[in-house]
């Protein structure tokens, strides 16, 4: 009788350890998977944190936001929007920022000499209980560098910053644009 408790024995033990190695590869499966859902999570957790706390980022809100669409291995396109400023006091957009693109600018298109050129700028002004309106053919902000081809109906998040160092994270889809 001693022969088969110890067979038995070291059949548990081999059914233990296999159970063991299974859960250890799943744990590290998990693992390797960890690391893209915790970037997404903090991303998020970073855009719950980075919102409307200050005064400008309260005081404006933002209308028909929206990325032209790109082109396959188009690295550069621009975002449009409306500013709405509800406040008493003029406000300013000095920056942008959008994990898509390496570099993030405002820019200004006007026409020269019957050519349209684009220049970056150092803000763009809101004026008190005014809008002003991000729109091809005049200011706008410019994704450089992209990461990666934006298809249509996909949504990306620029993260807009203001004169007073408040940040507005708004959610602009990918549009196919006429203009
Ligand atoms: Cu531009």
């Amino acid at each position: 009788m001693k022969l088969p408790a110890v067979l038995l024995w070291s059949a548990l033990l081999t059914a233990t350890s296999l159970g063991l190695t299974a859960c250890k590869d799943e744990a590290t499966a998990n693992t390797s998977e960890v690391p893209a859902v915790q970037l997404v999570e903090s991303d998020s957790a970073n855009a719950a944190k980075t919102p409307s706390t200050g005064e400008a980022a309260t005081a404006i809100s933002v209308e028909n936001a929206r990325i032209r669409v790109t082109s396959e291995g188009q690295t550069v396109t621009g975002a449009f929007m409306v500013l709405k400023n509800d406040s008493d006091k003029p406000q300013s957009l000095v920056a942008a920022e959008s994990e898509v693109a390496g570099v993030t600018e405002l820019h200004e298109s006007s026409m020269q000499d019957g050519v349209m050129k684009m220049q970056k700028i150092e803000k763009i002004a809101i004026p008190a209980h005014g809008s002003t309106e991000l729109k091809p053919g005049g200011f706008h902000i410019m994704l450089i560098n992209l990461k990666d081809d934006l298809a249509a109906d996909s949504t990306q998040t620029i993260t807009l910053k203001f004169a007073d160092g408040s940040e507005k994270a708004v959610e602009a889809p990918v549009m196919d644009m006429m203009q």
